[in-house]
């Protein structure tokens, strides 16, 4: 049996509910986090001392760190498909995983915490100005990188689409100016598209 920790709201379940969905897998998901608290607890904390979510259990063995668990995810059950096998192909992929982990989603949490947790009354919007401006940063290296391709790394779906879709999603739907980016808002219509993304694309970004 298969565990998914974690709210829907989160960028990181998002990517790990997608990737169960997009492989077929099933699953009971279990809301953690947030106004679900859960995470506090000592049987959460026994799984994650982190106290974040995602975590999986997955017939015993539990997991945390969304990418990780997307890897694994996609390793078990579509070897050389959502993961490629072919070293620098998988080199390709988990680069665009770490560079949305490291770079495009800490790149747009400040904006996003201010606009979307944030009361109005509360926000500094110099912080949030300064988030936008990074965030369009790396939306146009994104956007570049689409250019002519179909896929984030390689001709085919994999699971860097799934880690920067998840990223890309938030960043479409902050309540915030954009420059028009021509490019990704392909890729993420056609993302969107898929039949195993709807419930997760679907999701309000807040
Ligand atoms: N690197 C971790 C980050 C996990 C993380 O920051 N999770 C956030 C939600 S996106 C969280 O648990 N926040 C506390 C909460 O929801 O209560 C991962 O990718 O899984």
């Amino acid at each position: 049996m298969l565990r998914i920790w974690g709210r829907l709201s989160s960028v990181n379940v998002q990517k790990v509910v997608w990737c169960a969905d997009e492989l077929g897998l099933a699953y009971e998901r279990i809301d953690a986090g947030g106004a679900f608290g859960v995470n506090d607890t000592p049987e959460y904390l026994a799984m994650n001392p982190n106290g974040l979510v995602p975590v999986i259990d997955d017939d015993g063995f539990v997991l945390y760190e969304s990418n990780a668990i997307v890897r694994y995810f996609a390793a078990k059950h579509a070897a050389g498909r959502l993961w490629p096998e072919a070293l620098n192909a998988r080199a390709d992929a988990d680069r665009w995983m770490e560079w949305q982990s490291t770079g495009y989603t800490p790149a747009m949490v400040t904006a996003f915490v201010q606009l979307c947790r944030t009361p109005a009354e509360k926000r500094d919007a110099a912080a949030i100005e300064a988030s936008r401006v990074k965030g369009e940063t790396f939306s146009a290296v994104l956007d570049a990188h689409l250019a002519g391709r179909e896929f984030v790394a390689g001709k085919a779906f994999s699971v860097a689409d799934i880690s920067v879709g998840c990223a890309a999603h938030r960043w479409l739907g902050l309540p915030i100016a954009r420059t028009p980016r021509p490019n990704l808002e392909r890729w993420y219509a056609a993302m969107k598209a898929r039949p195993a993304s709807k419930l997760v694309l679907s999701q309000p970004v807040k």
